[in-house]
């Protein structure tokens, strides 16, 4: 994984400089062909997913081996959590293994000359989408089993949170389309299908919020909160590993909200390829998984060191500076994206021509963008004062404090004995996972491989 990050790194800074050796790559996290990178980028790319598969297998194998000597006993939360979203990785991360390998490496490397865009994007997005589930669920297993800990309570159903990681399972990777709605060449339906798919992914979501929520209301109750919000204030906000945790996963609905308009059919052509969806993922990916790791980080770092976690005013108003600084960015992000300014370029030229569409349609564009700026410097400012504090903690002198109070995860209030056991069957789950991935992209695959892999195709575009 070092190894493979570090090739696509390099390739990715050389884009600034592509005189430079080892060639660049300014194509991005979609690398969309016929953009064409680097070999070394997309070699980078295959080691890193490749490494993932093999830290799956440690986990399997482990499981294998706790498994022979417990075998009556429930998985404990926490680990099945860890085989769910593995299970669903397999799964996914297939698609851009067949890309990159299949097509796209043989094409930099000049061994074949062309590939066609729609199969090798519909590659990507079979594992794009998932992907970003990758990301989000550690931050959802941090939620589940760390937070109502933080909070002095217990989880409020550990069967729910079981139920949410499975359907991720199921529902994760046949909703693909939902990124290729403008893409000609995919019948409607299919894209009807992924739209159907996607909102049925709120589902767990929703679930989700219901559950932490209670587990929270619980903690606050204990700690002697009452009335009927009034109990928030119970809640331990001055203790940083708690409130990014809490701030980030209130920063998700906020982000799935976004997330219900991108994946609407219709609507998703107003904000398609707008600053919109950079909006929509600063709050997912850039807010919800990104800050709750941090908190993560201020729990499990002095644990793992035996060092008391340093600069504790700074952390302690880390998050808020955070969530200031995204809610002014983002916010500022929809509504610019609402108005047209576009995702990746400050103003795109077609034949020449300044495109007319991406024209803003109210005048307020400077002002949002002003916006972004100042949301922007507030994140930089808080990523400055996290690192500070992490940089102060790993420099500091091992022992000052008690090795941390934390210990184990407490039972959930129903704990697991409460959930049919088949929702412990992964067999079963992965397996009506891969019936679903065939009813979505059986046929648009077959539709797309039918007149040969390579035709009509595309040669590449140094960029
Ligand atoms: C809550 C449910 C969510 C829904 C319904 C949803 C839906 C969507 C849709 C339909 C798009 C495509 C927008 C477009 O390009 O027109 C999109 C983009 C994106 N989403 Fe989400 N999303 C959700 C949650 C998340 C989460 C949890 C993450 C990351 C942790 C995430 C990360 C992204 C990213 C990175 C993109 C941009 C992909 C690109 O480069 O084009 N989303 N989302
Ligand atoms: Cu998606």
């Amino acid at each position: 994984m070092v190894v493979g990050t570090t090739l696509a790194a390099i390739t990715i800074l050389n884009g600034f400089a592509p005189e430079l050796p080892f060639g660049s790559a300014n194509v991005l996290y979609t690398f969309y062909p016929p953009l064409q990178a680097h070999p070394a980028f997309y070699v980078g790319a295959a080691l890193l997913i490749v490494g993932s598969w093999i830290v799956g297998a440690d986990y399997f194998l482990t499981y294998r081996a706790w498994r022979a000597d417990n075998p009556d006993e429930r998985i404990p939360l926490q680990t099945f959590m860890v085989l769910a979203t593995f299970v669903m990785w397999y799964l996914s991360s297939a698609g851009v293994a067949v890309e990159v390998v299949a097509f796209l490496i043989p094409w930099s490397m000049g061994w074949i000359s062309q590939v066609d865009p729609l199969l090798t994007r519909t590659l990507f997005w079979y594992f794009g989408h998932p992907v970003v589930y990758f990301w989000l669920l550690p931050a959802y297993l941090a939620w589940y089993t760390i937070l109502p800990k933080l909070a002095g309570g217990k989880l409020f159903s550990d069967p729910l949170a079981r139920v949410v990681f499975v359907l991720f399972v199921l529902l994760s990777t046949p909703v693909g389309f939902h990124h290729q709605y403008t893409d000609p060449g995919i019948a409607e339906g299919f894209k009807f299908i992924a739209m159907t798919n996607t909102f049925m992914l709120l589902l767990p979501s929703l679930l989700t919020a219901f559950t932490v929520v209670a587990s929270l209301e619980h903690g606050a109750r204990q700690r002697g909160g009452s009335g009927y919000i009034g109990w928030l204030r119970a809640l331990p906000w001055g203790k940083p590993s708690f409130s990014a945790m809490a701030l980030a996963g209130l920063v998700f609905a906020a982000g799935g909200f976004s997330g219900m308009i991108n994946a609407g059919m219709n609507i998703n052509y107003l904000i398609h390829n707008t600053i919109w969806v950079p909006g929509h993922f600063h709050l997912t990916v850039g807010t919800a998984f990104a800050l709750t790791m941090m908190g993560v980080a201020y729990w499990l770092v002095p644990q793992i060191t035996g060092k008391r976690l340093q600069h504790r005013t700074l952390a302690a108003i880390q998050p808020f500076v955070w969530v200031i600084g995204m809610t002014l960015m983002s916010n500022a992000m929809h509504r610019g994206g609402l108005a047209g300014l576009p995702r990746r370029t400050a103003k795109p030229l077609f034949r020449g021509e300044g495109a007319a569409p991406f024209d803003p349609v109210v005048g307020t564009i400077s002002e949002m963008q002003l916006q972004i700026a100042i949301g922007g410097t507030l994140l930089f400012v808080s990523l400055a004062l996290f690192l500070a504090v992490m940089v102060g903690t790993w420099l500091s002198r091992p022992g000052m404090g008690r090795l941390s109070v934390n210990g184990s995860i407490p039972s959930a209030l129903s704990g697991p004995a409460d959930s049919p056991r088949i929702l412990d069957n992964l067999k079963v789950w992965t397996a009506i996972a891969v019936v679903l991935v065939i009813i979505a992209y059986g046929l648009p695959l077959y539709g797309m491989l039918a007149d040969g892999v390579l035709a009509p195709g595309s040669p590449g575009f140094p960029v």
